[in-house]
């Protein structure tokens, strides 16, 4: 069922296509310390590799300043406003990271869709790693992942230990989709993030498992890609009340994902359409070589 909130935030003043090739959704709650940062980083980012995006970030009903910041920080460094739109939406109030992810995946226009974390934990710089397997095997959902051999992973080894213990409890319930499901960092082309903000139903942050299960049993290919993480102080997740927590709603995902059929084949030709990759896998022309010199004249030659 769908929120009464869901309406009032998944439209603001931009609807109709727009000329992207990227959304970058960011969830946030009481991030005003983080925020700042990662919204100037990705709006290099995207400068530096010029590509035409859309930032939809969503506070999730924060009391801080989180969306002031935000604003200012939007305000300040993007210089192109045609080519990076910022696209701020606002939960009233807290509803968790799930029902805010679904907020912003509903809202987005672009056909290829990326979910970070406000921390910046990784980078918009890893978006190329992810865009390639996409290229590669024509899958629409692309996990990051801390687990996988090639991950470079700089956390606590405490936090490194509840991955694992979430992960074998995940293989338990017959839901070890991926190595490490909970990755703050996914690529969603547009057939897969409107499958999971349409079928999607889980607001706390167990919603990633949830994606991946409704695009694997919709037949829409997942794939899981080694990034690099850098754990960044000042978080939410608590693993000893939000762990247990997140194995309930785990279950619960389980149940619902019963019900999921594949796609029928006409529903997927967005999957033909779509496949707009080039924009943001293909490095920016760089700048033409400039001309050579004519020899320095040897030293002491023209006295
Ligand atoms: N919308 C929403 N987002 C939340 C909520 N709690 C956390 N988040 C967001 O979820 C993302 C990850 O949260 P973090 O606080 O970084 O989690 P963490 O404790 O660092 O855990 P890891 O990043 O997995 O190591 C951030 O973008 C947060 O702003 C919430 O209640 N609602
Ligand atoms: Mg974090």
């Amino acid at each position: 069922m769908r929120h009464p909130d869901d309406q009032r935030t998944a439209v603001d003043n931009a609807p109709g296509p727009a000329p992207v090739s990227l959304a970058v959704v960011i969830p946030m709650f009481r991030e005003a310390r983080r925020i700042g940062d990662t919204l100037a980083d990705v709006i290099a980012t995207l400068d530096k590799k010029q590509i035409p995006a859309e930032i939809i970030t969503v506070d999730d009903g924060s009391t801080d300043d989180t969306a002031r910041v935000a604003d200012r920080v939007a305000a300040e460094h993007i210089k192109n406003p045609a080519r990076i739109i910022y696209r701020p939406l606002r939960h009233e109030h807290n509803r968790g990271k799930g029902a805010a992810v679904r907020t912003g995946l509903a809202a987005a226009r672009a056909p290829w869709v990326l979910m970070m974390d406000a921390d910046n934990s990784a980078r918009l710089e890893e978006l190329e790693k992810l865009a390639a397997r996409a290229e590669r095997t024509g899958s629409a959902l692309i996990v990051g992942s801390r687990a996988a051999p090639d991950a470079i992973v700089d956390a606590a080894p405490s936090r490194k230990i509840s991955g694992l213990i979430f992960r074998a409890a995940l293989g338990l319930l017959g839901m070890g989709f991926v190595r490490d499901t909970q990755c703050g960092f996914k690529l969603y082309r547009r057939d897969a993030a409107r499958l999971c903000a349409e079928k999607g139903a889980e607001d706390g942050f167990a919603f990633d498992l949830e994606h991946i299960g409704l695009c694997r049993r919709a037949g829409l290919g997942v794939e899981e890609v080694g990034i690099r993480w850098q754990h960044r102080d000042g978080g939410t997740v608590n693993v000893f009340t939000d762990g247990p927590k997140m194995l309930v709603q785990a279950a619960r995902i389980r149940h619902r994902l019963r019900a999921v059929r594949p796609l029928p084949a006409a529903e997927q030709p967005e999957a033909r359409g779509l496949v707009e990759l080039k924009p943001i896998l293909t490095p920016p022309p760089t700048r033409a070589p400039e001309p050579a010199r004519p020899p320095a004249a040897p030293v002491g030659a023209a006295r």
